[in-house]
């Protein structure tokens, strides 16, 4: 039966492969020689040139020489009729093109990107809008190398990002003649990372710089890593920005929860592995300097500037949620200060996400102000300040303009941390037995432990899941996610007051003296302070039990000792962990309770510590991750507390 139907088989591919060979398709047919049929011809000319009619600017698109011979992409929005205007001028690694054309519009406000800038409020003082690929970024040309070290050390070569803003600078003040000579640098993120550049060594027509949200340390607390433990989930970050100029190639994933992706992955090292990403520089950077050697050290901008007298308006502007910059702006502030004799240096502290103060600002995930909390800023605060100084108007902007979380309201006052009257007094929060919590002097407990497993298998989710990409929704607030998902978790200690009965205003960086043993070799510490809501909220029933983080980070514990390198604890003895907690500005309102958590992993924003000592965790293996059991040292003259910046209201 087999064989003859073999047969047939054959004989029928053999007849239909003899049609196919011999049949004619009208499509065999040799083309006709060109002209010899009617024209039909191209819709489409050779060089269409819009008209432009009814747009009320004009766009100029150059290439700006530096002092090396590299050209940078820069394009210029003059608004038909300037004469004598400011120029408001950003430095972006994110394509300065679609930045001035994010919406087509003939209106310039419209025009320009609005997430990443004050356009819709500033366009109204018809300001020239000047937008720069930096060096080897989209259409400039050169070598890019994330956030340029400033020459020396870490750059040997004659520029930097502040070389690039001086010579763009001079070449706008001397080719746009429709400028009044005055240049004014903003921006958000990297784009505020440019402003500070351009404060080394600056160029005397830079007027004002506002740096809002800028880069500023990368190991410390800004986006690579905090206090050591690296921001994983950055690895997308990292492929797209530096694989090629234009950021061509996209990261892939095949997850849905990063959690899971993150965990199979084992290590963020592994996971680069699989993703080509030894091919790029930035990522081998990061992989051979786990911790806070020179590499990181001679980048920290703060460091940088504390060596500048403060010569040129500058504007810090600061989220107090910010879930990618939360150190930068303040430690900008705190680095500056000193040198400002001449009182240049301001600052803003607003009630945001990272970069929200140039979006709605009404409210932050479940959290409402009441008011758009971003338009009070760009009208009130910004716009004020840029006309100042780019077209003399008068000077109405304080030294420091904050938002009372808690009790939403702006302040203002002549420095950072807040003090209004005067009554600044730090405050311990001693944790006790029974996850009680005391304001003041300890509650005189004998000393006492409390203790959780650790498992690197089954680490506390930093926000629910599915945990989305950074590029993704949820991403902008997680810091006011509900923490009680982290609460009820056995391997996460909550610690809370009594209700409060008085109000407790903060203002600036609560100090941690965590002590603590570990049956491991190293560890990851994460403490979160915490305002609890009222069981019930009647103007907003949601809230009600809210646990909202004030200000959380965490510590990797390997760098106990000292951020240069990392040490192995030693298991089983209780040890010291001191670090400091982002800056706030929150009033624990009366009826609210403060809560302390500790926890020993905050994934998949960073990466798991194997709790095992490897010299580099970016790189550890399977077998190196193991349980262990955390001891948390309480009462007692050496046991745990939290020092809150407590301060007059
Ligand atoms: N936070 C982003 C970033 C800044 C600097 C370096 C790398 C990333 C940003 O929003 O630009």
């Amino acid at each position: 039966m087999k064989a003859i139907t073999t047969l047939r088989y054959s004989l029928l591919v053999t007849a239909l492969s003899t049609v196919i060979a011999t049949s004619t398709f009208a499509g065999d047919a040799p083309p006709p020689s060109r002209g010899t049929y009617p024209a039909l011809p191209s819709e489409t000319p050779a060089d269409f040139k819009p008209t432009y009619d009814g747009f009320d600017y004009e766009t100029r698109d150059v290439m700006i020489p530096m002092r090396d011979g590299v050209k940078l992409h820069t394009v210029i929005l003059v608004p038909k009729g300037a004469k004598n205007a400011g120029i408001l001028f950003t430095r972006t690694p994110y394509d300065a093109s679609e930045m001035t054309s994010a919406v087509e519009s003939g209106h310039l406000g419209v025009a320009v990107s609005h997430d990443d800038d004050a356009s819709d409020v500033l366009v109204q003082d018809g300001y020239i809008r000047v937008a720069q690929d930096i060096r080897g970024k989209y259409g400039s040309e050169g070598d890019y190398v994330m956030n340029r070290p400033l020459r020396g050390p870490q750059n040997p070569t004659p520029v930097d990002d502040s070389t690039d803003a001086y010579d763009t600078i001079d070449w706008l003040v001397k080719h746009v003649p429709e400028s009044n000579g005055r240049v004014a640098i903003l921006g958000i993120s990297y784009d505020g990372f440019e402003p500070l550049m351009a404060l080394v060594h600056p160029h005397p027509a830079l007027k004002a710089a506002v740096p809002m949200n800028p880069m500023v340390d990368g190991w410390m607390g800004d986006d690579w890593f905090h206090h050591g433990a690296f921001r994983q989930q950055n690895l997308e970050y990292i492929y797209e920005q530096t694989a090629s100029r234009k950021n061509t190639h996209k990261w892939w994933n095949n997850y849905a929860d990063d959690y899971q992706f993150f965990l199979e992955g084992v290590s963020a090292g592994a996971i680069a592995k699989r993703y080509g990403m030894e091919q790029l520089g930035f990522w081998n950077k990061v992989a051979q300097h786990p911790a806070y050697d020179a590499f990181w050290s001679d980048q920290a901008v703060d460091k940088a500037l504390a060596r500048e007298p403060v010569k040129v308006p500058t504007m810090l502007v600061a989220s107090l949620w910010d879930q990618e910059d939360i150190y930068g702006a303040f430690a900008v502030y705190k680095a500056m200060k000193p040198h400002d004799d001449a009182r240049k240096l301001f600052l803003v502290a607003g009630p945001w996400f990272h970069g929200q103060e140039v979006r709605d600002g009404s409210s932050l995930g479940a959290v409402r102000f009441g008011t758009d909390t971003g338009l009070y800023f760009r009208q009130k605060i910004l716009r004020p300040f840029l006309a100042h100084y780019l077209k003399d108007a008068p000077a109405t902007t304080a030294p420091v303009n904050a938002y009372v979380t808690g009790e939403n309201r702006w302040e203002t006052g002549p420095a950072w941390p807040m003090d209004a009257t005067g009554g600044a007094r730090p405050t311990r929060l001693v944790p006790g037995p029974d996850g009680t919590l005391a304001l003041g002097a300890g509650t005189g407990e004998p000393s006492a432990t409390a203790q959780y497993v650790s498992d690197p298998a089954h680490p506390v989710p930093y926000r629910p899941r599915p945990v989305g990409p950074m590029s993704g929704t949820g991403w902008q607030h997680w810091l006011t996610s509900d923490q009680r998902e982290a609460a009820s978790r056995p391997d996460v200690l909550t610690f809370t007051t009594p209700v409060l009965t008085a109000p407790v205003r903060i203002s600036g960086e609560p100090n941690v003296h965590l002590v603590a043993s570990t049956s491991g070799t190293d560890s990851d510490w994460v403490v979160k302070l915490i305002d609890v809501y009222p069981d019930q909220v009647a103007e907003q029933p949601e809230m009600g039990g809210y646990e909202l983080g004030i200000a959380m980070d965490i510590f990797r514990g390997r760098y106990r000792e000292g951020f240069t390198v990392g040490k192995p604890i030693t298991p089983n003895v209780p040890l010291a962990y001191d670090f400091r907690l982002p800056n706030a500005n929150h009033v624990f309102e009366p009826g609210h309770r403060i809560m302390i958590q500790v926890q020993s992993s905050w994934f998949p924003l960073y990466d798991r510590n194997p709790q095992t000592f490897v010299p580099n965790i970016l790189f550890a293996q399977p077998a190196d991750f193991q349980p262990a059991t955390q001891k948390v040292s309480l009462g007692g003259a050496d046991g745990t507390y939290i020092e809150l910046p407590v301060t007059g209201s």
